[in-house]
């Protein structure tokens, strides 16, 4: 009967195809799987009432105009991190004092892929969504369905969500790359990159294409003929469902074990063939889980140790000299590209002329280059010390790079400085300062836009950008009527920045974001700054002798006050963000750590000051508040042992009255 036919073809297929995908263990050739498909495809063809969501057929998604948002069940939390053994013990211990001595872990992979949610309704699955905030997330159930490693239909007739990581296989990856290389396309930076851009995809069947698999590592079981009682138990069962799990997991009896499991996959796993970037390390049991519980957005019963950021080593071809806002001058070294941590590395930091010296860095040496928190990597050291006796010492340059000038040291500080006012090197970073998300945040204008600018002789000071007419824009390479006017529109709309703003974008010595913002509030606008003593300036809390100095220096040049004056003729309104401040958070200091969802830190920083409270940077007796975001580190532990007031975001934003 076709019935029956197109039955068993579709369990045939299923059964090859979970053994090829989940078990990594071919049953048949590709070839013998094409042929069972192909005929599948023709019967359903015939008989499309006959078709399951289950059949391998159903895998080939349409084309969606868009994603749609999707407000998770159940909330994904995030994951505390921890680098070293030490910081791994100080949480196991924490745990013991909860649990009691012995408690086992289980340790697992962290696969550096993408978190995603599926949700099976009887077996079915019915959605797959982007882990997102972790709140909300993105509906890609169609492109998810491509994912062979993801079943349509379970083993077990159950009501359950998973969560799990999609990958693409490093090889797969580096194919796709190749590929891209030569269509002339833009290749993907690294393997987590190309499986996020693949999932993205409108048109699932450009999904389809791409390698993609998934690890599953947990399951909220809301109807089953099972309740596992240990995290152990519930990857057993994730796989009794059909899921793919990572088979490098071991269950251990304390944080020793876990320790040397992480020690083992430090280099293990570079014979892997797809991206981790660290250890999940997970208690046990569920009632040990429960007794736990959660922080503001990690649970307590799970920690990530992360490896250690990776290192390698390359030829320094040469030492640029780069000039900042202030004149400081600073070495960057000229690598040969390397591949570090997924990306083409070919310039890295080299801090100051004091550390080339101290690493006794030279020209033509191979160095040990590592990824830094920052995106530019830094030189550690001298990697091979071979040769690099025969090579030159590094004698800096004592000529400025850009205007020639001679350079001069300065008391108290490790950089040399060009003090040519009119140096250009100097003057465009000023002009990438105020244009700056810092500063005067405006968007379309960019380093290479004020280059050309600058060459053109179309702006030397900020106050310039705001003589600019539409077709001094045109002038500009590959600039059109549309970049033209948006140039130009979000020039003239920054004359309504506040005075802060103002204030930071004007490149004041030792005057950056924070002091600007003080400053505003304690002298209002141009008038107070210009009538205000050097001890006024001085007395004003978070502002020195030494910063006083420089502010009243700069309103007291004769330069600087005609400057000034123009902006003020431009229509600049100088405003001020406070005038809508309020006194509620009055006294009261806020210490603020780890990343928010909702806000940066800067903002929450800005808000709190609207609310007439204080920000500080450290933790003490006197902080009234810490708000603690993700991966909050020291800060937390201090204000738990002084017994400061801990918020997470949400206790944060109802305290400030915001929800
Ligand atoms: C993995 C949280 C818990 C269930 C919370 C303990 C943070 C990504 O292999 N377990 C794993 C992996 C990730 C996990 C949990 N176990 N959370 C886990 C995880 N084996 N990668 N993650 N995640 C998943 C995240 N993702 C994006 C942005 C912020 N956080």
């Amino acid at each position: 009967m076709i019935e029956e036919k197109i039955k068993s073809l579709r369990d045939d297929l299923n059964k090859y195809s979970y053994n090829y995908y989940v078990l990594d263990n071919p049953l048949i050739s590709d070839y013998e799987y094409d042929t069972l498909y192909k005929e599948l495809e023709a019967l359903e063809s015939e008989h499309p009432e006959l078709i399951t969501p289950d059949s391998p057929t159903q895998r080939v998604g349409g084309i969606s105009t868009g994603f749609t948002e999707h407000k998770h069940k159940y909330r994904l939390y995030s994951l505390d991190n921890t680098y070293n053994a030490e910081e791994l013990c100080k949480w196991y211990e924490r745990v013991q004092k909860e649990c009691g001595e012995k408690v086992e872990l289980v340790c697992e992979l962290k696969i550096d892929g993408l978190a995603i949610a599926l949700t099976y309704k009887d077996g079915m699955f019915t959605t797959g969504v982007t882990r997102g905030d972790g709140v909300t997330g993105e509906n890609i159930t169609q492109n998810l369905k491509t994912i062979k490693a993801i079943p349509l239909k379970l083993f077990k007739s159950a009501d359950v969500e998973v969560r799990g990581e999609i990958y693409m296989p490093k090889t797969s990856f580096e194919k796709l790359n190749e590929e891209f290389l030569q269509n002339g396309e833009k290749v993907f930076a690294n393997p987590r990159n190309a499986a996020a851009g693949s999932l993205r995809q409108l048109d699932s069947s450009i999904t389809a294409k791409r390698d993609l698999s998934m690890f599953t590592y947990t399951a909220i079981i809301e109807k089953a003929d099972f309740e596992p009682k240990t995290h152990w138990d519930a990857i057993q069962y994730i796989k009794e469902l059909g899921f793919k799990t990572n088979p490098h997991i071991r269950l251990v009896d304390d944080i020793e074990g876990a320790i040397q499991f992480c020690k083992d996959w430090e280099t293990k796993r570079f014979d892997l063939n797809y991206a981790t970037d660290g250890v999940v390390i997970k208690v046990n049991r569920f009632d040990y889980q429960r007794e736990l519980g959660f922080t503001a957005r990690a649970p307590k019963w799970a920690t990530a140790f992360k490896f250690p950021p990776e290192e390698i080593s390359t030829k320094l071809i040469d030492i640029e000299l780069g000039v900042g806002k202030t004149g400081a001058v600073t070495p960057v070294a000229v690598l040969e590209p390397v591949n570090l941590a997924g990306s083409v590395v070919s310039r890295a930091s080299l801090h100051n002329f004091d550390e080339i010296q101290r690493l006794d860095v030279r020209i033509g040496d191979r160095v040990l280059i590592k990824k830094a928190a920052e995106i530019i990597p830094k030189v550690i050291k001298v990697a091979d010390t071979e040769g690099h006796e025969k090579l030159s010492v590094y004698e800096p340059d004592d000529i400025c790079p850009e205007c020639g000038s001679k350079l001069v040291t300065k008391e108290g500080e490790v950089n040399l400085f060009c003090v040519n006012p009119s140096c250009p090197a100097v003057l465009k970073a000023k002009l990438e300062y105020w244009v700056s998300k810092e500063a005067m945040d405006i968007d379309f204008i960019g380093p290479s836009v004020i280059a050309q600018m600058y060459e053109l002789g179309l702006v030397k000071t900020p106050v310039d950008f705001y003589k600019l007419t539409y077709d001094d824009f045109l002038k500009l390479d590959l600039v059109k009527d549309k970049s033209a006017t948006n140039m130009y529109k979000s020039i003239q709309e920054s004359k309504t920045k506040s005075f802060a703003r103002f204030l930071t974008g004007l490149s004041i010595k030792m005057v950056g974001k924070e002091t600007a913002e003080i400053i505003a509030n304690e002298f209002s606008n141009l008038e107070g700054l210009y009538s205000a003593s050097k001890e006024q300036l001085a007395e004003t809390e978070g502002v020195g002798e030494k910063i006083a100095k420089e502010i009243y220096e700069f309103f007291h040049d004769k330069n600087n006050i005609l400057m000034l004056n123009e902006f003020k003729n431009l229509g600049f309104e100088f405003k001020n963000d406070n005038v809508l401040k309020t006194d509620e958070l009055q006294g009261k200091t806020f210490v603020l750590t780890g990343t928010l969802t909702t806000m940066t830190r800067d903002e929450a920083g800005d808000k709190i000051k609207m609310k007439g409270g204080k920000t500080s940077s450290s933790v003490s007796k006197n902080t009234s508040y810490v708000v603690a975001g993700a991966n909050p580190g020291s800060k937390l532990d201090k204000a738990e042992k002084l017994g400061v007031i801990i918020l997470d975001e949400e206790g944060f934003l109802k305290l400030i009255g915001e929800i």
